[in-house]
């Protein structure tokens, strides 16, 4: 329902939107937003783009740039002083310099890059670039909006219901069974079920299981509101249409459900996801892989959210100019370069299954969708590796020092050859269980907490030709034509 402050809200927002859409107009300005779930690959992927774009990086694919149109780019102050600036240099230098993964962030973060170049006409131009890094896990809590405590309590608890997650969610739902929703409202009591609920949450994002719907966000990166009211609540077993009693624990926990849309959700979706022009979402697809097809199936869930979230703004707010603009939508699966080149068509062509089953069921207003599977940085070179009588594809690259394989221990100095399996030729394999091909992904035994996929190094720059040394990629060129090539005419 709408009240007189959501009112004046919106007309504040409708003013901003007003003043950017005008300024874009003299100096022509794309948001884009890099998201992703922790580890997905964002901060490299920015360093990555911003690296090549700036030194002239080997980006074919890439109209402007493989046209000689691009005059340089350069760093600017970016336009939210409240956002911290994402840290390119530090990230810049632990990869080239140190050849080492930049430190991750759990938080928002944006960086102005401002290009230079010249138009099909021949007339000099500038482009701006602002890039909005954030966490996937808030992008996943936007459906929320949209849903009451007692429908997100049913929908949390039927998924915790389903494997693999049931036998993580034991402790929780054993205390959820002793909890009365009409009792006194109680904040130990209150206290206990967020904690047992965090805690299966966690236990679901685990690498061995490896899955992505996990709302509420806040409560895997729960930043400085660690232990306030808006994140200590959890479901109850309510009905889908029931009243609580005033004064009770289902009250408490609906109220905070609340706050935390109210201070959490809200001002995320209308500071930083209506403003976006293009999106990028990033998908550790191998990750899913290697935990299973209920990961698998977990993450095409994940994808539908995601794309649902750009519906989600039609319904919240009433002005035209407060929707979700994004008119671009990428899905990239990342780390592409831990798999033989052989198996990066039938990744893209997994991840393009699952977010066609996504884009079947959800409505994304009409914006652009496309699917890679890319490397921001690419670790490892490809080889031929005689095992028996066999020629197996294999890369070859350098393990981070302290990795294990097999029993054998890296010093991060050693150049191995692996054989990372293949992918199945067909895409549908990986959401069946069972399926040959796929099993072979699989992690080995679950005492094995490693991971099968090798954390290689980054890797030396490649030699320059002409041009000065550049980090090499995969297809990191057929996204940024995707993202701005019809922005640099
Ligand atoms: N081999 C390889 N590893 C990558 C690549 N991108 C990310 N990674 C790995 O994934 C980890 C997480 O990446 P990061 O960009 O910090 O993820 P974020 O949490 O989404 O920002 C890194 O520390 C690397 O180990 C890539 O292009 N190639
Ligand atoms: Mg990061």
């Amino acid at each position: 329902m709408a009240t007189l402050t959501d009112f004046i809200e919106e007309t504040r927002l409708a003013a901003r939107a007003l003043m950017e859409f005008g300024g874009s107009l003299f100096n022509p300005t794309v948001r884009l937003g890099i998201t992703g779930l922790s580890r997905a690959g964002k901060t490299v992927l920015i360093t990555a783009l911003v690296h090549g774009l700036i030194r002239g990086g080997r980006f074919p694919v890439f109209e402007a740039q493989n046209e000689g149109r691009i005059v340089g780019a350069r760093l600017a102050p970016q336009p939210d002083d409240a956002v911290p600036r994402f840290d390119y240099e530090s990230h810049v230098h632990a990869l080239i310099a140190d050849r080492v993964w930049p430190e991750s962030t759990r938080q928002i973060s944006e960086l102005r890059l401002i290009i230079d170049y010249q138009s099909k006409s021949g007339a000099m131009r500038e482009l701006t670039l602002d890039m909005v890094d954030y966490p996937g896990e808030w992008l996943l809590d936007l459906p929320l909006l949209s849903k009451s405590f007692e429908t997100w309590s049913a929908e949390s608890l039927a998924l915790s219901r389903s494997e693999p997650r049931a036998p993580l969610a034991k402790a929780w739902h054993a205390d959820l069974a002793t909890l009365d929703p009409a009792a006194p409202a109680d904040e130990q009591a209150a206290i206990t079920a967020a904690r047992l609920f965090t805690e299966y949450l966690l236990a679901c994002r685990n690498e061995r299981y490896a899955m992505s719907l996990l709302p509420p966000g806040r409560f895997l990166l729960p930043g400085d509101l660690a232990g306030s009211p808006a994140l200590t609540f959890a479901p109850l077993d309510v009905p889908a249409d029931g009243v609580p009693p005033e004064g009770s624990l289902w009250a408490m926990m609906r109220r905070r459900y609340e706050s935390y849309k109210d201070v959490l959700v809200r001002p995320f979706f209308r500071d930083h996801f209506a403003r976006l022009d293009r999106q990028v979402v990033l998908v550790d697809a191998l990750a899913a892989f290697n935990a299973g097809p209920e990961a698998v199936r977990d993450l095409e869930g994940a994808l539908k959210s995601i794309l649902d979230c750009f519906e989600i703004g039609r319904r919240t707010f009433v002005s035209a100019l407060l929707r979700p603009r994004a008119d671009r939508i990428l899905f990239a699966a990342t780390k592409a370069d831990h798999l033989h080149p052989s198996s990066h068509d039938r990744l893209e062509a997994i991840l393009r299954r699952m977010v066609d089953r996504a884009i079947a069921r959800a409505d994304v207003g009409g914006a652009g969708v496309d699917v890679i599977a890319l490397s921001a940085v690419r670790a490892t070179r490809e080889a031929q590796v005689r095992h028996g009588g066999e020629m197996l594809p294999s890369i070859v690259g350098v393990p981070a020092a302290g990795e294990t394989a097999g029993g054998r221990k890296f010093d991060g100095v050693a150049e191995v050859a692996v054989f990372p399996g293949d992918l199945p030729a067909d895409p549908d394999a990986v959401f069946q269980p069972g399926k040959a091909g796929f099993r072979g992904l699989a992690s080995g035994t679950p005492e094995e907490s490693d991971f099968r996929f090798l954390r290689f190094r980054p890797p030396p720059l490649e030699p320059g030709g002409d041009g000065p040394p550049a980090l090499p990629h995969i297809r990191l060129d057929r996204a940024l034509q995707f993202l701005i090539g019809d922005r640099l005419k």
